[in-house]
C-alpha cells in the first residue's frame, strides 16, 4: 500500500486516482475520502506505530491466536498448500503462519510493486528454502495466479481485520473474488475484529499518545504535499466514533472553525463542526463473521478467539 518516493526523497507525482477521489470526496455530502489513501510512506509508518500502541489490541491479539492455534491449523490445512496472502505480507503475522504450516510456496499479492518487492526480499532472507512469488495486482478482482502454483491447493491469508475497512457489500465481493482466484479445494484463513464495548474500541482508535490522530491528519498533509493543497491541517481535529447501528468505528476529521482552502486549484469551504469521513472499521461477532463468509461463498470450518473474545480468526473452505 506504500506509495514509492523518488530517489531524491521528493514525493513522486500524485496518483490521478488519489486526485479524483479527494476532489470527489470533498465535494460530496457527507464528505468522505477512501481510507486506502492513508498509506503513503508517513501513513504506513504511523500505522506500524499504531500496531504497537497499548490501546490497539488487534495486532498483538491476532498474533497470539495464530501462535497458539498452530498445531490445529497445520492439521486442518494439511501439507503441500501454497499460501496466497492478500496484502504485502510485511507484518509479523506472515512468519508466524509460514513457520507453522511450512507451505510449498508463498504468493504475496499487493497493488504496490515497490512495497511488495521490499517485503518479499525480507521474507526470502528469513525463509531461504521457500519459493516466494510476489504478485503485483489488485486483489479486489478475480486473478490468474502464477502458473508455478497451479497444481497446489491454496490457503488464502487475509489477517489484520483489513476486511473490516470495507462495507459488508464490498467485503462480500472481495470474498467471492478470493474464492474465484484461489480455485477448487482452497481454504481461507481470515482475521476479523469482534464487536465489543466502546470503552475498549474507542481508545483503540483514539489513543492517549495521539498516534491515530496523527495517522488521520496525515491524510490532509498528504493532500497538501501531493495535490498542491493549502488545507489548514491544525484547524482539523481527529474524531473516532462507534456507530452501533452499523457495528463500526468511524474516523472523521472535524473542522474546528469555518474554513476555506484549495486543493488542486479547486476552492472548498467547510463549516465549523462539519467532518470529512476517512475510515470505517467494521466489527463482526462470531455469527456475523460466519454469515459474511457464507455470503462470500466460503464454508466456515473452524474459529478461534483470545481469552477475552476480542478478536476472531476463521478458517473456511471453498
Ligand atoms: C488496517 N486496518 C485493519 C486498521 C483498523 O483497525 O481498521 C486501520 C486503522 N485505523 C486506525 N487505526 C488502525
Amino acid at each position: 500500500m506504500l506509495k514509492p518516493e523518488a530517489e531524491d526523497g521528493q514525493a513522486s507525482l500524485a496518483d490521478p486516482q488519489f486526485r479524483a477521489d479527494v476532489l470527489a470526496g470533498l465535494e460530496r455530502r457527507p464528505r468522505a475520502i477512501p481510507a486506502r489513501w492513508f498509506y503513503d510512506r508517513r501513513g504506513s509508518e504511523l500505522f506500524e506505530a499504531i500496531t504497537d500502541l497499548p490501546e490497539y489490541y488487534p495486532t498483538r491479539t491476532e498474533i497470539a491466536i495464530l501462535e497458539r492455534i498452530c498445531p490445529d491449523l497445520a492439521a486442518l490445512t494439511g501439507k503441500g498448500r501454497a499460501v496466497v496472502e492478500f496484502g504485502s505480507g510485511s507484518s509479523t503475522k506472515t512468519p508466524v503462519l509460514l513457520r507453522c504450516i511450512a507451505p510449498a510456496a508463498y504468493v504475496p499479492i499487493d497493488i504496490s510493486g515497490e512495497f511488495l518487492r521490499q517485503s518479499s526480499k525480507t521474507l526470502s532472507a528469513a525463509f531461504p528454502e521457500l519459493l516466494v512469488l510476489p504478485f503485483e495486482a489488485d486483489f479486489m478482482r478475480p486473478l490468474a495466479l502464477p502458473r508455478a502454483i497451479a497444481d497446489q491447493p491454496k490457503l488464502g491469508f487475509f489477517p489484520g481485520s483489513t476486511i473490516g475497512n470495507m462495507t459488508p457489500l464490498m467485503a462480500t465481493d472481495l470474498l467471492r473474488a478470493m474464492r474465484a482466484s484461489l480455485g477448487e479445494g482452497a481454504m481461507l484463513l481470515i482475521g476479523m475484529d469482534r464487536i465489543k464495548s466502546p470503552d475498549i474500541l474507542l481508545p483503540a482508535y483514539d489513543d492517549a499518545a495521539g498516534v491515530t490522530a496523527a495517522f488521520n491528519l496525515n491524510l490532509l498533509e498528504r493532500i497538501n504535499r501531493e495535490l498542491d493543497g493549502d488545507v489548514p491541517v491544525d484547524r482539523f481535529r481527529h474524531v473516532a466514533r462507534w456507530n452501533d447501528d452499523r457495528a463500526r468505528i468511524e474516523m472523521h476529521l472535524e473542522a474546528q472553525e469555518d474554513l476555506s482552502f484549495t486543493v488542486a486549484g479547486r476552492p472548498f469551504a467547510i463549516a465549523a463542526g462539519e467532518t470529512i469521513h476517512t475510515e470505517n472499521s467494521h466489527k463482526y461477532g462470531a455469527r456475523d463473521a460466519r454469515i459474511l463468509l457464507r455470503a462470500g461463498g466460503w464454508t466456515p470450518v473452524a474459529e478461534w478467539t483470545d481469552p477475552d473474545g476480542n478478536f476472531g480468526v476463521y478458517l473456511a473452505e471453498a
